[in-house]
């Protein structure tokens, strides 16, 4: 059953749900698919209700002017019923864009809302930069909206905005369709941690940015902590009157909704997609095989687990020659000195640590520095008897949810980071503190010899949870707390 919105809608994101790249041929644009769990979940609901995406389309113009091609006709991607006439395409120039996608979002906010701030560069003018790029993507959206009021005169639209890189565009919203007497409903959600009062309040202008969220009539993080962590800011920096129980904060009049809304994937698909999937990974039946699988940036503890792996062979000889660790690692903004220095300590620790118990028929650490396809991801998944998910710090972590669902044959151990969101939900993985390489050593070896029964009911419990709250129930939530979930036996009202 297809999930829809009473209200058409406005999603707001950095990027479109597809990129934009000139076919070296033709010379034309062509839509490139991006197959994340969000842009799955959401991008039918935009096209079943009418709705429209702002984003950035991953390209500068040449003269001023972005022409979104409609999808190819063999485009089989949630993406594809997306009419051109449903996209607007935000365009900015190169410049800017760096400062306020390096310069702020990257370079200050991933870091200090990861509480890692000895990391975070706080520098005014891309703190500029983001405010005006915020503006800009809020100047389109009232757009769609005026377009949505066009086209549904009876309905208020909803403007869903996402994550870390807009927070400061709802005001600019809300007066610019105050001026033009346009009545529209705001949410916000945030895909990575809120961080504690104490952390927030190093960032120079963390008013002006609370404020920038609060424009927003209905506020989303995936878990509850983040959710206090936002409604302890609002009181203790601009002096708001909340509800800590009910997630309630007053502000310029207002009353706003907080909700924890934990993100999840689509569960069915993995599931097919590792029922199907050809075993790649040529290991002996008798060899356990550890896996990986991240972006390779700083949070997700990549450098911490391999000196695990290395303390484990170290501590339980027995596993040498019996287990391979498999990494899987996506780059990720290459063009940033950190994550390229990042990249040199870890191939040379993969290679010191291979140069150190290899033998002539084994080699303890296979890596991978790329993209694989998600099929090839699911068989992965399904083959690998432990997966080490252990960022220092994730807002939710969906590398974890999609091993799960994954495990359609014997069952495997899931060891996880207390400091993911998923740990919040996820509690029959073996947890473990990845800066503690002795006791995350220990874990290894326990979830290597975890006899088969206790594997199995964990296991299941952790399927069965991720099968009925997966990424559509997600979506079904999101609606519900903004009042906008179409009851599902009747057709759309606003249509
Ligand atoms: P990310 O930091 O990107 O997301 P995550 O939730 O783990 O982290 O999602 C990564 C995605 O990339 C997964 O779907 C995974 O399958 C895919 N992926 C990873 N390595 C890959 C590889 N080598 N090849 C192909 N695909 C690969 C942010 C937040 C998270 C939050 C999500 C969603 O940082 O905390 O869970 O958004 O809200």
């Amino acid at each position: 059953m297809p999930i829809r919105s009473t209200s058409p809608m406005v999603v707001v994101s950095n990027r479109l749900p597809f990129t934009l790249a000139k076919n070296a041929e033709t010379g034309k644009l062509e839509r490139k698919i991006s197959a994340g769990g969000l842009v799955t979940a959401v991008a039918p609901v935009v096209v079943e209700a009418g709705g429209l995406w702002v984003g950035w389309p991953g390209i500068y113009s040449e003269n001023g002017l972005i022409e979104i091609p409609e999808a190819d006709p063999n485009d089989q991607s949630p993406t594809a019923g997306l009419k051109t006439s449903q996209v607007i395409a935000v365009d900015l120039k190169k410049e800017m864009f760096d400062k306020y996608y390096n310069g702020c979002c990257n370079a200050c906010f991933w870091p200090l809302f990861h509480s890692m701030p000895d990391r975070a560069i706080f520098e005014g003018d891309k703190w500029e930069a983001y405010k005006i790029v915020n503006e800009e993507f809020a100047r389109l959206t009232v757009q769609a909206i005026r377009q949505l009021k066009d086209k549904f005169p009876n309905s208020i639209p909803l403007v869903w905005i996402h994550d870390y890189h807009l927070m400061v565009a709802a005001n600019h919203i809300r007066d610019m369709c105050d001026e033009e007497g346009l009545r529209v409903k705001m949410a916000f959600f945030l895909h990575i941690p809120f961080p504690s009062w104490d952390i927030m309040r190093l960032f120079p202008w963390e008013d002006e940015l609370l404020q920038g969220i609060l424009g927003c009539d209905s506020i989303g993080f995936h878990v509850e902590d983040y959710c206090l962590n936002f409604v302890d800011c609002c009181k203790r920096r601009l002096g708001c009157r909340v509800d800590r129980d009910k997630m309630l904060v007053e502000h310029n009049n207002r009353t706003v909704e907080i909700n924890p809304l934990p993100i999840s994937i689509p569960y069915e698909r993995f599931m097919k997609l590792a029922e199907e999937a050809k075993s790649v990974l040529e290991v002996d039946d008798n060899k356990q095989l550890l896996l990986g699988v991240d972006r390779l940036d700083y949070t997700k503890g990549l450098v911490h687990r391999i000196k695990a792996f290395e303390h484990l062979l170290e501590k339980y000889p027995e596993h040498k020659e019996n287990v391979i660790f498999f990494q899987v690692a996506v780059p990720s903004r290459t063009d940033v000195l950190v994550y390229q220095e990042l990249k040199e300590e870890l191939d040379q620790l993969i290679g010191s640590v291979n140069g150190k118990f290899s033998t002539p028929n084994w080699s303890p650490i296979r890596y991978i520095y790329g993209c694989v396809s998600q099929d090839q991801l699911a068989g992965f998944y399904r083959d690998a008897s432990v997966a080490v998910v252990t960022p220092l710090r994730d807002g939710m972590n969906l590398v974890a949810k999609e091993f799960v669902a994954c495990q359609t044959q014997e069952p495997g151990v899931l060891v996880l980071s207390p400091f993911a969101g998923s740990a919040e939900s996820m509690r029959e993985a073996l947890l473990v503190n990845p800066y503690e390489t002795n006791e995350f050593a220990d874990i290894l070896h326990r979830a290597l010899t975890l006899p088969k029964d206790e594997r199995e009911v964990r296991m299941i419990k952790l399927r069965n949870r991720e099968r009925t709250h997966d990424v559509n129930y997600w979506l079904r939530c999101f609606l519900k707390s903004v009042e906008c979930l179409e009851d599902e036996n009747k057709t759309i009202s606003h249509l």
